[in-house]
């Protein structure tokens, strides 16, 4: 097994250290594997930007798509949903009980609360206890989510005595514990597989860098903002944009980010996309883009978990209009 993985890695760079334990762990020496400069400018060789496009000094972990799934299968125990039901009327009473377990503080149009929102539609798990609190109103930093999430963020997200915050912890919890409830979002096929996985950890590069420039006011202090500051915030999303342009292009019309079915890669990317076109991006300029957010915002689970402030108010900002 470890034969067919090959590893391009750089020496004290954390995310390649984290494969590189991980391969230890599952007993999988022997993978092949370079170690390359980054001082020497080798994580922008071609042997890199084939692998990775991205090429870039922050991801200096480099596996092939194959490999990563190979991996994961191996670290991924598969786990069953204790209480699926075959069928008839049982599935749907016991999706409500475990629902009626759940309970999720949000905010509205935030895209972390919306992947969880998402996920728990797509699992049947409607029925479950929610909030809708302010971000305005400091609401997300009032004790009643520091009992469930000390960074005073939100989704804060129960069920039972179990906490899992984290919106991507969120989803996955939810996929594993329920798999055999409502639509299956992580595929088998091992290509369609380690595309999820890929994607969705970019799709946290991808958020990051909108904020980066939808929320700059907001993130920097007045007295230190600047304008290069900022340019150099639009280039890096115009960049990211790019990619992701050309990721759905290479996957043709129609599809979804991972291939043919929808998966939690589009759980957790979708609000992000959601939220470019809400701040005014061109589809015209973005057009694979475009047809993505077209495809999937009338999709069941993301109508139901439409942001109501923006149903208020359909009308978005302008701020990406010129990307
Ligand atoms: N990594 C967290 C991020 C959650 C997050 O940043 N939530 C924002 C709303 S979109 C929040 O609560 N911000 C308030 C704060 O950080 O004080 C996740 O994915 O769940």
């Amino acid at each position: 097994m470890a034969k067919s993985m090959s590893l391009l890695w750089g020496a004290g760079s954390p995310p390649c250290w984290r494969v590189m334990i991980t391969l230890e762990e599952k007993k999988l020496q022997g993978y092949k594997h370079k170690l390359l400069s980054f001082e020497k400018g080798e994580h922008k060789s071609q042997d890199v930007l084939e692998i990775n496009p991205r090429g870039q000094v922050a991801v200096h972990a480099f596996i092939t798509a194959r490999d990563l799934h190979e991996l994961w299968k191996s670290i991924n125990p598969i786990t069953t949903c204790r209480f699926s039901s075959s069928g008839g009327g049982g599935e749907a009473v016991i999706s409500k009980i475990m629902a009626q377990d759940m309970t999720l503080l949000w905010g509205s149009g935030s895209p972390p609360c919306w992947r969880v929102m998402i996920a728990l539609e797509e699992k049947n798990l409607q029925g479950y206890n929610q909030k809708l609190l302010s971000f305005e109103k400091m609401e997300h930093k009032s004790q009643e989510v520091i009992d469930i999430n000390p960074r005073g963020q939100l989704p804060s997200f129960k069920h039972g005595d179990v906490i899992v915050n984290e919106s991507y912890a969120a989803c996955f919890y939810l996929e594993s514990q329920f798999k055999s409830q409502g639509n299956k979002l992580i595929p088998d096929s091992p290509a369609e597989q380690a595309l999820m996985y890929q994607r969705m950890f970019e799709g946290l590069t991808f958020y990051e860098k909108l904020n980066a420039v939808i929320y700059y006011n907001w993130f920097v202090p007045e007295g230190e903002r600047h304008d290069s500051a900022l340019n150099r915030n639009r280039e890096a999303l115009v960049t990211e944009l790019n990619l992701w342009e050309g990721y759905l292009q290479k996957l043709g019309s129609g599809s979804h980010l991972a291939g043919p079915s929808f998966s939690l890669v589009d759980v957790t990317v979708f609000p992000t996309v959601a939220t470019l076109f809400r701040f005014g991006l061109s589809a015209e300029k973005y057009p694979k883009l475009g047809e993505y957010y077209a495809l999937l915002k009338e999709r069941p689970s993301v109508k139901a978990s439409w942001p109501p402030h923006w149903l208020e108010n359909p009308k978005g900002q302008d701020t990406l209009k010129d990307m």
